[in-house]
């Protein structure tokens, strides 16, 4: 009998050293909970007083919270295509905000993050709110199949509000068709209202639940008038009161089939978005009206959804973030008295600037990641954002990323995961709406802003979202200034043209992973 060999305990401990624990596939479930337009100071573990967010703060305190979490766009599609894709949306056009009969936005071929997770035997879902376009180049058929959509690009099964609610119309996408949809009453969209009889926010406007303040004077539906026209589909229709509800039911039934499998599943809430309507049981339990009353439903609906993973047994083998899709603004149409209302509350945190901006507020949102016995719980100043968790997902699941896959999606896993000594981002850039708008270029303590359009959508939480004119380039010093207040780029040319000449490089490229 050989004796074994002298070399191997240092052998063993090589091993180890060269595959550290990360390289071992791990597949656990995936929900990521993406709220509309909540703010990183819209939750009380990150500096909300007059109210209490006590599950998504549960789910801070078992997990790491990021100060420096980020989604990508100070808008909604633009991130949720970043997210979906790994690629900044800057480089697609017709990324930004999508209209009521917006074409499919992601096309069928292009990587996805449902799509990668698929083919190591993740089963996927998305349940909420979409805005990510729908159907051929002409949009979709309202009535028929409506291809390509989320089916066709990775996701097993939806359940979704097809753009936002503020949009026509209200119905719901379930797979490839609209959810109890009576042929003979057909939903019809317009661009123009349909007919001199057909009653509008402006012809009406005595009759609504809740005035608009600007645009949203289309269709009137169940109190409250949108952007565009629609007509049909009466039975087909929801109450913008039932949303949360209804997709927490569906969400946590999906996720009870077929335990076997993992699953990735995101919840896409509508919540704190215009028109708030939330249910009436949460209608007047805060302060602030029902901006943050619909805050109140969304942390209900994260509660829900952890009891679900609770109930099911998996809390432990299940991976939760929660992120927002762009930061807060207070009169995003509707006359809901979010600003009349807003006391000392502070939506963005000590951030400037909120939606539509690319100040720090319109994109540094709250990010949450909880994965208990594995995910340390801790605070994390990380540079993290909603479009690594592509690249980052695939290297936790040993998931083989195609070469055109994911070109911005920075892998930061042992970051997400709170790893001590784990970077996150060295660079980050942000931008508002779609392509061809104003960037932010976050690197280190620097931020850079260039606004192209000479102008910023500021939202001065005290007063309506404004624009004010500013200079094409601004540079801040994120340590000193948080707020975003002293340009400093007279005294730092060195610096602010070292980020000038990356942000362009990295606009001009293909990729910046
Ligand atoms: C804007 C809407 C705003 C909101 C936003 C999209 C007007 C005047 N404003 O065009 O109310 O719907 O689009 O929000 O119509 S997002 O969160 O989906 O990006
Ligand atoms: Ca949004």
């Amino acid at each position: 009998m050989r004796s074994p060999s002298p070399f191997l305990p240092a052998l063993l401990l090589l091993l180890f050293a060269s595959f550290p624990l990360q390289a071992e596939p791990r597949r656990p479930n995936i929900l990521v909970i993406m709220a509309d337009d909540l703010g990183w100071g819209d939750i009380s573990c990150q500096g909300a007083s007059t109210y209490e967010t006590p599950h998504i703060d549960r789910l801070a305190a078992e997990g790491v919270r990021f100060t420096s979490g980020y989604c990508t766009a100070s808008t909604c599609t633009p991130t949720r295509y970043s997210f979906l894709t790994g690629i900044y949306a800057f480089r697609t056009e017709g990324t930004g905000i999508a209209p009521p009969n917006a074409p499919a936005i992601i096309l069928p071929g292009t990587p996805t993050l449902p799509g990668v997770l698929k083919t190591v035997g993740y089963r996927t879902a998305i349940v909420g709110k979409w805005h990510l376009g729908l159907g051929g180049p002409d949009g979709p058929d309202w009535n028929g199949e409506i291809r390509p959509g989320p089916l066709d690009i990775g996701f097993d099964h939806c359940f979704l509000l097809p753009t936002t609610n503020d949009r026509v119309p209200q119905v719901y996408l379930e797979d490839l068709r609209i959810r109890n949809l009576d042929p003979a009453d057909p939903l019809r969209i317009y661009k123009e209202r349909p007919s001199d009889d057909h009653p509008t926010g402006l012809t009406h406007r005595e009759t609504l639940r809740m005035n608009w303040t600007h645009g949203h004077n289309g269709t009137i539906h169940n109190g409250i008038s949108r952007i565009g026209f629609y007509t049909g589909a009466e039975a087909a229709r929801f109450r913008d009161e039932d949303l949360a509800d209804t997709w927490v039911e569906r969400a946590v039934k999906w996720m009870e089939n077929d335990a076997a499998e993992p699953f990735f599943l995101v919840f896409a809430s509508h919540d704190p978005h215009v028109p708030r309507m939330p249910h009436e049981r949460f209608q007047g339990t805060t302060a602030h009206g029902y901006r943050t009353d619909a805050i109140m439903q969304f942390d209900w609906c994260v509660g829900e959804l952890m009891s679900a993973l609770d109930r099911l047994g998996v809390a432990d083998d299940t991976l939760v973030v929660l992120c927002s899709d762009n930061g807060p603004v207070m009169d995003d149409g509707y006359a809901d008295g979010a600003l009349e209302k807003l006391g000392e509350h502070r939506a963005g945190g000590p951030w400037r600037g909120g939606k539509y901006s690319v100040y720090e507020g319109g994109t540094r949102t709250p990010f949450i990641v909880r994965w208990r016995g594995v995910v340390e719980p801790g605070v994390s100043d990380e540079i993290v954002s909603t479009i690594d968790l592509f690249a980052s997902f695939a290297e936790l699941t040993g998931a083989k990323l195609p070469p055109e896959a994911a070109p911005d999606s920075a892998q930061i896993l042992g970051a997400l995961l709170g790893a001590q000594g784990a970077n996150g981002r060295s660079e980050l850039v942000q931008q508002d709406n779609g392509n061809g708008g104003n960037y932010g270029f976050r690197s280190g303590k620097w931020k850079l802003v260039r606004h192209d359009s000479r102008r910023a959508r500021n939202m001065v939480v005290e007063r309506l979202l404004e624009n004010t004119k500013v200079p094409r380039f601004e540079l801040f010093d994120l340590e000193n200034d948080p707020g975003e207040r002293r340009d400093v780029l007279e005294n730092n040319a060195d610096v602010a043209a070292r980020l000038r000449n990356k942000l362009a490089a990295i606009i001009a490229g293909e990729r910046s992973r």
